[in-house]
């Protein structure tokens, strides 16, 4: 009976780890935290400092998200948008998460300079609707 008991432990502990990936939670490490909602992006923290940065993504939203990092002293509503694509210009992107599906979290780790920078989704007509925040990296 005991040993029966242990395996269902076991079985629950495996699920959970399968649903590590689930919205519910950031990846493990994460040392920013970004909140993808239908149109908004929510950062938990203001800013960083330089270095190697894990950001952890989840999109709390019923549909796919993008999440793209932008350097760039333009402020996170007056990026130009390209009419033709309905998307904003991406340029000093430093790195992305090019989808994440609706309920899921992703992470990506990157080498973010003293600056600022913007964070968008860039699905189509997402930026215009809402979905950028100002986020700033300072010197060591
Ligand atoms: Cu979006």
């Amino acid at each position: 009976m005991i040993s029966r008991s242990v395996g269902a432990l076991m079985a629950l502990a495996i699920l959970a780890a399968a649903c590590a990936n689930s919205a519910a939670e950031a990846p493990t490490g994460s040392q920013v935290v970004a909140e993808l909602a239908d149109y908004k992006i929510t950062v938990n923290v203001p800013s960083v400092k330089a270095g190697a940065i894990k950001i952890g993504v989840r999109n709390l939203g019923a549909m796919e998200h993008s999440f793209q990092v932008l350097k760039t002293d333009i402020p996170p509503d007056k990026l130009p948008v390209d009419g033709a694509s309905a998307k904003a210009k991406e340029d000093g992107k430093v790195g992305e998460i090019a989808s994440i599906p609706a309920g899921k979290s992703s992470a990506v780790t990157l080498d973010l300079a003293p600056g600022k920078y913007v964070f968008i989704c860039n699905i189509a007509s997402h930026y215009q609707l809402g979905m950028h925040a100002g986020f700033t990296v300072d010197p060591l």
